[in-house]
């Protein structure tokens, strides 16, 4: 597997992405990481942690470029293996703990920022790049962006596709803890042992109640139809099919704007 599982103290599930030296979030990556949510979903677990192998240098490259279409389709659908792991996070009974080590970029950031508490080592980096590959982002990653607050951080990050250190991340609320590498995992352990001493059944159920109250906004037809045809604009252009050549052929994208 290439996201497999083990429990901790009878009660920690623990997902490590471990697939090739980047872990680009490739189909079969992430179909591994919903495989393991499932089998951590019922009883005896009260909390996931989902960390990349120890020692890490890059947590997740993003999506595996090599997998996104070059031929008119839309490349980030409702279907899209990351939709369905976000969806698992959002849904999972249980306290999601991101534990990050090394740099975190494009679909990784949105696959972090999605889960519910996340604890960096203080050399971690996060790089928002879908300017940078003339990427359209998907219409809930980009409400998952926003929910998160920091909106002029994160509008800095998407504008720039530059990397942002971890501690400024936290300064601004995006993050819960930055602590040193070394102490990195005894510090996320201990947060998940405090939550899987408190009550299961209320914790789910804030959980979904915090889901449920984040996503109240109502988006009348006209108006998803008009995100998805400004999202075409960008999938079906010049600028697009250039992002993708450039990054496979490991120089910079001439980008003309069309
Ligand atoms: C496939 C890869 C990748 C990769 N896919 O090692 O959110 S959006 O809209 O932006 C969305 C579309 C998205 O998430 O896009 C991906 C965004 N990711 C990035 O921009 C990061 C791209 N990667 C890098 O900048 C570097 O690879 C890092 C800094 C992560 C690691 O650098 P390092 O020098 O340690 P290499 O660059 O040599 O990468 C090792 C191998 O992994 C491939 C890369 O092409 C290389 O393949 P080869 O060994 O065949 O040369 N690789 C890296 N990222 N996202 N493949």
């Amino acid at each position: 597997m290439k996201a497999p599982h083990s429990i901790v103290d009878g009660v920690i599930g623990v997902i490590t992405m471990n697939h090739g030296k980047v872990n680009a979030l490739s189909k079969v990556l992430l179909d591994d990481i919903v495989l393991s949510l499932e089998s951590l979903h019922s009883p005896p677990v009260r909390v996931v942690i989902l960390r990349a192998a120890q020692g890490a240098k890059v947590f997740s490259a993003g999506h595996d470029v090599r997998e996104l279409p070059t031929n008119g389709r839309d490349p980030l659908t409702y279907n899209d293996p990351l939709r369905q792991v976000m969806r698992k996070i959002e849904h999972c009974p249980h306290p999601v703990i991101a534990m990050i080590e090394g740099s975190v970029w494009g679909g990784a950031c949105e696959l972090v920022l999605g889960c519910d508490v996340i604890v960096a080592a203080e050399d971690s980096t996060f790089a928002i790049t879908p300017a940078k590959l003339g990427v359209p982002y998907d219409i809930h990653g980009t409400l998952n962006l926003i929910k998160v607050g920091g909106i002029h951080l994160l509008k800095e990050m998407l504008f720039t596709a530059e990397p942002v250190s971890v501690i400024r991340l936290a300064d601004c609320g995006l993050i819960n803890h930055v602590v040193p590498r070394a102490k990195l995992e005894d510090f996320t352990m201990n947060l998940a042992r405090q939550m899987a001493q408190t009550s299961p059944l209320v914790l789910s159920v804030l959980k979904e109640e915090m889901r449920v109250l984040a996503n109240a906004h109502p988006l009348n037809p006209e108006t998803y139809e008009r995100l998805q045809a400004l999202r075409r604009e960008v999938y079906d252009s010049h600028d697009y099919q250039e992002g993708i050549r450039a990054f496979l052929e490991k120089r910079a994208p001439t980008f003309l704007g069309n």
